[in-house]
């Protein structure tokens, strides 16, 4: 096991009547289920103290739903899985990156095995079907005295949007656009929280991606393909090979390997390079 159960235990929180069960498990054993609010992810870091390691929150509409570096997420009414949850992890700050890549890893396979797409991640954080974007994924860390206190991810997932906003709709796609046979959000958002389970313990087996890279790798979009990565404000091609086990991406230019950590990385056919 790993330390969730001591974790589990550290806020005395009240299950109050809008907190559903959905999971036997600690991931998703408390549901918050909203109508309409900002975003998921800020509604958690707001209530954090009340809230289990694993509570999930969502919301059928967010009215401010957020990406990376303050881009925005379009979320509209019902269409969409808009969900967080908060996880306490005993692990250092900057392995905390990692649990992006272990959400895509659970949410990918989940997305697949109920879909019946063929699903891929982008690095580190796009779940991508048809070089579209159909999910997106943003983990925000929260320190205390330099150690990891506790860390919100957010999933947004496309599910029955047939119509995106201009800027967005040459690269975003939805599972009812891509022919879904499932679009069950009650379904897909109980089983992912079981697969997370299982892949959250096998990453904080040994802190790292170790024991997840070679299934992770298997659904890289990115692996073999040329990819034009920003890196300290200048801009290069190289050819990504896969992950360390930091999670970092690997990728080779003039044989020689470079990591890179985070930031924006373009994929050569997906979302306009070209
Ligand atoms: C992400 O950021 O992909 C992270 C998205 C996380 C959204 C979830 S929803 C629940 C939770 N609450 C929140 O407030 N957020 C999380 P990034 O890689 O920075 O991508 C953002 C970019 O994706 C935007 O700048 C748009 O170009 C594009 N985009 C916006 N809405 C989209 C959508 N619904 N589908 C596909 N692409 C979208």
């Amino acid at each position: 096991m790993t330390n969730v159960d001591n974790v589990n235990n550290k806020s005395g929180h009240n299950t109050g009547p809008d907190l559903l069960c959905i999971n036997k498990g600690w991931m998703g054993r408390h549901m918050v289920k909203l109508d309409v609010v900002d975003s998921t992810n800020l509604y958690v870091k707001n209530y954090e103290e009340k809230l289990q390691t694993g509570t999930v929150v969502i919301a059928k509409a967010q009215t401010a739903g957020r990406g990376r570096l303050s881009r925005g997420w379009s979320s509209p009414n019902g269409e969409g899985i808009w969900m967080s949850y908060i996880l306490r992890p005993d692990i250092e700050p900057s392995a905390c990156g990692g649990l992006t890549l272990v959400t895509a890893l659970a949410l990918t396979k989940v997305l697949k095995r109920l879909s019946g797409l063929n699903l891929q991640i982008k690095w580190p954080n796009d779940i991508v079907c048809n070089g579209k974007k159909l999910a997106g994924i943003l983990t925000e860390l929260s320190l205390k005295d330099m150690k990891t206190d506790y860390v919100v991810v957010g999933i947004g997932v496309n599910v029955s949007t047939t119509k995106f906003p201009d800027d967005i709709s040459r690269m975003a796609t939805s599972l009812k656009l891509e022919g879904a046979v499932c679009e069950d959000i009650d379904l897909i958002v109980k089983e992912f929280c079981e697969e997370f389970e299982k892949c959250y313990e096998a990453y904080m087996a040994t802190g790292d991606m170790k024991l997840l890279k070679e299934e992770y790798q298997q659904l890289l979009v990115n692996i073999g393909r040329e990819v034009c990565i920003l890196k300290d404000d200048k801009e290069f091609i190289a050819e990504a090979i896969g992950i360390n086990d930091e999670g970092e991406l690997l990728v080779k230019k003039e044989s020689e390997i470079t990591t890179i950590r985070a930031g924006e990385v373009s994929v050569r056919g997906i979302y306009g390079y070209v």
